[in-house]
């Protein structure tokens, strides 16, 4: 058994919705169970910045499957969803990332874990520390890598 962690953002549509179905979703699995899900919180767009709103959440899940295997289940919610994205870094009804799996690191053209961008992203990091504050991966915890960053806010839009 493995423990992952995930990050979800949504910003098209209705985004609580697409949050909580893609979620539920995961959780239907037979080989994944979901162990904790963040609060929902509303962040500005980072990246493209012209763009919507998000709301992101992460969650610890169980899983008895290989990492490339998640990744398919994800980007098949992500399709049973019907993610669409017109601008690459663009708007999207529902986006999930694999941040972490167990100690595994993994660098390929299709999979990278730890999720390269993680660590520099607030909206990741705050959910990650409030459904596990002793994260710890490449040498630092959670909150530490928080304290690097200060020009991003996240707030509670709605708790789980
Ligand atoms: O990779 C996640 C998609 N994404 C997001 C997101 O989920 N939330 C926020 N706040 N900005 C984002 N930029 C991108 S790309």
């Amino acid at each position: 058994m493995s423990i992952c962690y995930l990050s979800l953002g949504s910003n098209m549509g209705d985004r609580e919705r697409n949050i909580r179905e893609a979620v539920a979703l995961i959780n239907d699995h037979e080989r994944i169970d979901v162990r904790k899900v963040s609060s929902i919180y509303l962040t500005a767009p980072l990246g493209y910045t012209e763009q919507a709103d998000f709301l992101n959440i992460a969650l610890q899940a169980e899983t008895t499957l290989f990492p490339q295997d998640l990744l398919e289940v994800c980007m098949s919610v992500e399709e049973q969803l019907q993610r669409v994205r017109t601008i690459h870094w663009g708007p999207r009804t529902i986006d999930i990332d694999i941040l972490l799996f167990d100690d595994i690191y993994i660098n390929n053209p299709v999979l990278s874990i730890p999720h390269p961008m993680m660590m520099q992203r607030l909206f990741v990091l705050f959910p990650l520390a409030e459904i596990n504050a002793n994260l710890r991966w490449q040498g630092k915890s959670v909150k530490e890598y928080m304290d690097q960053i200060q020009d991003q806010q996240v707030c509670v839009y709605k708790p789980w």
